[in-house]
């Protein structure tokens, strides 16, 4: 009885998944779970790792110190169990069914977007992304202004805005939805877009009025489509390899910091975090790689939006043996960020500290290339949740998500300034 449901269950599964290879068909993760996996020795890690290369039954989802959150096909429970037991570490679930996540997910989405408006109770896609950012460009034609990064490896445009109340503020470099599936990163940079135009608020006025901010919403462009209409949980770029059947590298592993070094990024395609064939391989990462290198007298702050795991994290990512020069500041200035959001009615608790102490050696990543292009207090942000909802982090949090960013990035600019981050660096 027991086998029989278990066998209907997979044949279903394979039946969908094989339906998604079709025109317009999702893919779906039906009764595909998502196990926090407790270890101890990198040796733990490097075999937990490497057995979630098998991408048919096993996705990387998150990691942080000492611990995995890996995304699991129902068919392969038996082959988790038994690497556990060999590899001699703890597991627990902690999301049972992802598709019913999904769902709900979808729910809202649809029920909102059927009238084709924009809004922060439910996800946008990136046509509606660019078709809002076209009137607010059109509507506040004096203090915001639009650039193009470049163009993506399928041919989109990558876009940003800047919002520039007056000369000779101090810059803040916003980059978002670089992973495609962290979705409520461009939801959070357009609903901040948002208020430093409309807000009334003395503190958001100050904020937005005080600093220029370069945004760009969606960084990965093609992989965001590719979340929106094919796979939800894709994270990587679209571009297909020379060298394996697996499409698309981690964009966060692709800038030339330390690229492919201390074992900072993976170098088998099919991995959550290949780092690509070469440091820039992926148009999206050059295009944003330029455009800091060259802007970065224009930037006193670079701030990298992610999700998930409420961690606010400063370089180095490739070593935590040493520490970048003006780290104390860079605490001090994440403690910051961490009580502001904790001072907030929600009870959200953020970490902080470099990214190889907090979670794992990481190269390649766009706020450590920022570091290296002189802009001292490059940070990247992981946003709610801990874990409950992981990426599908449910619409009713998009604003209390994005209240937090606010009053975040409020204290931590604030302490930049106190502690003399934000004096130009050319006069503009
Ligand atoms: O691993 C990543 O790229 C980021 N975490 S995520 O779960 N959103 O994928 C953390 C990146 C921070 N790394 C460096 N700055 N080196
Ligand atoms: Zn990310
Ligand atoms: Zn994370």
């Amino acid at each position: 009885m027991e086998v029989n449901r278990y066998l209907v269950a997979l044949t279903l599964v394979v039946l969908a998944q094989g339906a998604s290879l079709g025109q317009d068909e999702k893919l779906r993760y039906d009764n595909y779970s998502v196990y926090k996996v407790k270890y101890e020795t990198p040796e733990q890690r490097n075999l937990l790792t490497k057995f979630a290369e098998d991408r048919e039954n096993f996705r990387l989802w998150s990691e942080a110190k000492n611990e995995l959150h890996l995304m699991i096909s129902p068919g392969a429970l038996s082959k988790l169990e038994s690497e556990i037991q060999k590899i001699n570490v703890t597991a627990e679930v902690f999301i049972g069914n992802v598709q019913s996540l999904i769902d709900l997910e979808e729910e809202a989405n649809l029920k909102l977007s059927s009238d084709g408006s924009f809004g922060w109770k439910k996800y946008n896609t990136l046509a509606e992304i660019y078709e809002w950012l076209d009137g607010i460009l059109v509507a506040y034609p004096v203090i915001t202004e639009s650039f193009i990064l470049g163009q993506s490896y399928e041919g989109r445009t990558i876009r940003g805005i800047k919002i520039s109340y007056k000369s000779n503020n101090p810059g803040v470099l916003i980059e978002s939805n670089i992973h495609a599936r962290e979705w409520i990163t461009s939801a959070t940079a357009t609903w901040l877009i948002n208020e430093f135009l409309t807000s009334q608020d003395e503190g958001v006025r100050n904020l937005a009025e005080n600093h220029d901010w370069y945004i760009v919403p969606v960084l990965n462009v093609d992989g965001f489509v590719y979340t929106h209409e094919k796979d939800r949980m894709w994270r990587k770029t679209r571009q297909p390899s020379d060298i394996s059947s697996c499409i698309g590298v981690d964009p966060n592993r692709n800038y030339d910091s330390y690229w492919m070094e201390y074992n900072g990024a993976s170098s088998n395609p099919c991995s959550e975090t290949y780092g690509g064939p070469n440091a820039l391989s992926e148009p999206e990462v050059k295009a944003m790689s330029d455009y800091i290198s060259s802007n970065k007298d224009k930037f006193n702050v670079m701030l990298a939006f992610h999700s998930y795991s409420q961690f606010l994290l400063s370089p180095y990512g490739h070593t935590s043996e040493e520490f970048p020069p003006n780290y104390d500041d860079m605490m001090a200035a994440s403690k910051a960020f961490a009580d502001a959001v904790e001072s907030l009615p929600y009870g959200t608790v953020y970490e902080y500290g470099s990214v190889a102490e907090m979670l794992y050696a990481a190269t390649g990543a766009t706020n450590d290339w920022a570091y290296e292009q002189g802009i001292e207090m490059s940070f990247t942000i992981e946003f709610r949740d801990t874990g409950r909802y992981g990426f599908i982090l449910p619409p009713v949090q998009i604003i209390p998500n994005a209240e937090e960013a606010l009053v975040g990035i409020a204290a931590l600019l604030d302490k930049c300034e106190e502690l003399g981050y934000l004096e130009l660096k050319t006069t503009q």
